[in-house]
């Protein structure tokens, strides 16, 4: 009795709330249990002065309250107006007294726009802390950075934080339909309620705003990257004016896609010739009409000649002339072009993982300065583990932004647990050597390696209308993450997976360390169990749920897994070398002959760049097909130990998410051994060696896995 009873006080110590089905996402605002800190706080914010009136001013005002109430109790009175009493003042730099903005010094001087200031200091024996910016929304960063403080119960006495987002575009590309499905979406339907738009504004739309202020995106795109031209009509043109009204106190603007065939498909023209003068005027008088409703309107995004979408290609035209002249139309108005470099054909039979390059590569300086090319993370296609993509190394007078893949086509779907900062910091962090050493990645996103002014980040959302917005709670840390990536890709993992758990569930120790542990060793578990050793694209055709290594059938061969890992009697693996497609030629030389060379070529990405025999001995000693074996295994064995570590911190966690988490990672446990299982079997037609001693025995037959089927996969 005495046990229970004590077990019971110590849970309610534990979990801050009982019922908790993760809507409210990392803003959680959790009451602070801790007295001392509890009464530290209140007594450094006796008093709240927002400085100015505009909407970003009062949606600051609104989330000071509402998180300082949730923290602090509702017995805090965040507006007294004792003259003495300690003081949380924000606003911008403009609407700052003198004497508050001289005890700002020069800290203006150190941040940019959207930067901010928090500094705490006392004047007359009466302590400050001042939150400000350069601008309204700049302030409000710093109201949600200053939360975060308090969130992740951090000292408020001495603050002197300065900081400025280093990427300049940094945004979510929604693959929304207007019918509401989502293209690899996995957490329900869009939030996006086209029908009720615009006189109906979804609640979500403003949470959905806060989220993505909180962590300092400033833009998202709508709709899906394979467009649908009637965005563009007037009909929605209202609804998505509606969308931005809706933002903009937080900072976030609208952009959409842009079919390059509208000028037919809505505009009636015979053409979509980006040369031909009927077609420049509709783009120009579409401009125009956009920007009429929405002044800050971003610009568009395109997928362009790349898996059958329309492109200037089919007027005999090139990219250039495509993104220019959307380019020249938006100009006037501030807008930028978005234009993805995501292209390969089926008319080249070069290899794929070449194509992008070939095509971009000589056009580097061409297009106009309001055009940015977007380029995926590596030369395929979002998988969990591929090289960087070798453009970020060869167009400096281009800028070029890079895509991530919130959503998890290849990574498990939103029912594995994937901490993807870890492979987002793999490909900032990695070296294109094109300055020489040091040149890395997020130095070229950045702008900082080329001297660059337009910059930008974007990643694919993951959020849909699931109650928890991303189908897993786990995987909010995924949006999270890219966000604090957008404003600072120099961060690490290992800090985002720290804050974002201490503000998403709780500040225990024992909670945060093994968590962040399971968290930081989640892609390489999701690595070996699907695509070990440089592996890729092996999934299942179409919804790409599961394995399907056998696929051969497919009408493109760049479609079918055979085409990728090449597996015979010989070996396996994709030849990128100088003897096969060549493609590490596109890498600086530096880069290039580490690849080439078996002795230095990361054994992650061996199988990415060389065609290597069975008995080939890896550096551990084993034989590839028993360390390829091994790495299955240890994928698996890494996810029961995720489920062992989930278990142990019952104790910390609401039961609704506790449950949640359990059961999604049971499920890929499954799934994590029907990929071993599958992968193994079929290899091993080709290897013809048994598996190695600490390889658990296939479940079921090869042909079994064969003729699984999902006709209903979600995202397709
Ligand atoms: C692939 C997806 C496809 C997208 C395409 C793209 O399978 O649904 O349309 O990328 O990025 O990964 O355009």
């Amino acid at each position: 009795m005495l046990k229970k009873l004590i077990v019971f006080v110590f849970c309610l110590v534990c979990i801050d709330s009982v019922a908790n089905n993760g809507y409210n996402l990392w803003l959680q605002y959790r009451f602070i249990q801790n007295e001392e800190l509890r009464l530290n706080y209140q007594s450094n914010i006796q008093k709240l002065i927002p400085v100015g009136n505009t909407e970003s001013i009062k949606v600051g005002l609104e989330e000071l309250k509402r998180a300082l109430n949730g923290m602090l109790g509702s017995e805090f009175l965040s507006e007294t107006h004792d003259e003495y009493a300690n003081t949380l003042l924000f606003g911008s730099e403009e609407n700052l007294s003198e004497d508050i903005r001289i005890q700002l010094g020069n800290a203006f001087n150190e941040i940019n726009d959207e930067g901010f200031i928090i500094r705490s200091f006392s004047v007359k024996g009466k302590k400050y802390i001042v939150i400000s910016g350069k601008t309204d929304v700049g302030v409000l960063y710093g109201v949600f950075n200053f939360l975060k403080l308090l969130q992740t119960h951090q000292s408020i006495e001495k603050l002197n934080i300065v900081d400025s987002p280093k990427i300049k575009i940094r945004v979510l590309n929604h693959w929304d339909n207007l019918d509401r499905t989502v293209e690899r979406g996995y957490a329900g339907f869009s939030i996006w309620d086209w029908h009720r738009l615009p006189d109906y504004i979804d609640p979500r739309y403003i949470d959905y705003a806060r989220a993505n202020a909180s962590i300092g995106i400033n833009g998202t795109v709508l709709n899906n990257v394979n467009a649908n031209a009637l965005i563009l009509t007037p009909q929605y043109l209202e609804k998505v004016e509606a969308l931005a009204n809706v933002f903009r106190p937080y900072g976030i603007k609208v952009y959409l896609t842009a079919r390059f065939s509208a000028p037919i498909e809505i505009g009636g023209l015979k053409t979509a010739d980006p040369l031909d003068p009927d077609v420049i005027k509709w783009w120009q008088d579409k401009a125009k009409e956009i920007y009429a409703r929405i002044p800050d309107f971003g610009g568009f995004l395109v997928k362009a000649n790349s898996e059958g979408q329309p492109g200037p290609q089919n007027y005999g035209r090139n990219h250039v002339d495509g993104a220019n002249m959307l380019a020249n139309a938006l100009d006037p108005f501030g807008g930028i072009v978005m234009w993805r470099a995501f292209v390969y054909s089926e008319h080249d039979t070069t290899d794929r993982a070449k194509q992008a390059y070939t095509e971009f590569v000589p056009y580097d300086g061409q297009f106009k300065d309001n055009v940015i090319i977007q380029v995926k993370n590596g030369p395929i296609d979002f998988q969990p583990r591929e090289p960087f993509h070798p453009m970020f190394g060869a167009m400096p007078k281009t800028p070029l932004m890079m895509e991530f893949q919130i959503t998890q086509e290849y990574l498990g779907q939103s029912t594995h647990s994937v901490f993807l900062p870890k492979l987002y910091e793999e490909v900032l962090q990695s070296d294109t050597y094109r300055k020489g050493k040091g040149s890395i990645v997020a130095k070229v996103i950045d702008g900082t390696l080329d001297n660059k002014r337009l910059t930008g980040i974007a990643g694919v959302s993951n959020i849909g209308n699931d109650i928890n917005w991303t189908g897993n709670p786990m995987l909010q840390a995924n949006w999270y993450g890219f966000g604090r990536l957008a404003w600072n890709p120099y961060l690490h993992a290992d800090t985002i997976a720290e804050e974002w758990l201490r503000e998403t569930f709780s500040n225990h120790e024992d909670f945060v360390e093994p968590v962040k542990e399971m968290m930081l060793n989640s892609l390489e578990a999701v690595v070996d169990y699907m695509t070990p050793l440089g592996l890729h694209h092996i999934m299942a055709t179409g919804h790409h749920y599961g394995p399907g290594p056998w696929v051969s059938n497919l009408s493109r061969p760049e479609w079918n897994p055979v085409y990728y890992h090449k597996a015979d009697s010989l070996g396996i693996g994709f030849d990128r070398t100088p003897t096969g497609s060549n493609a590490t030629a596109q890498y600086a030389p530096e880069v290039a002959s580490k690849f080439n060379n078996l002795e230095t070529c990361p054994e992650k990405y061996l199988l990415w760049f060389h065609h290597v025999s069975w008995h080939y001995k890896l550096k551990n000693g084993e034989t590839l097909w028993d360390g390829m074996a091994l790495k299955y295994q240890e994928g698996v064995n890494q996810v029961a130990s995720m489920r062992y570590t989930w278990k142990q911190v019952k104790p910390y966690v609401d039961e609704e998410r506790f449950n949640e988490v359990d059961m999604l990672l049971n499920i890929q446990y499954k799934e994590a051994k029907w990929w071993r299982d599958a992968c193994l079997l079929y290899f091993k037609q080709y290897s013809k060696m048994p598996l190695p001693k600490g390889v658990e025995k296939p479940t079921q037959t090869l042909g079994y896995f064969e003729s699984l089927r999902f006709p209903f996969a979600p995202g397709n």
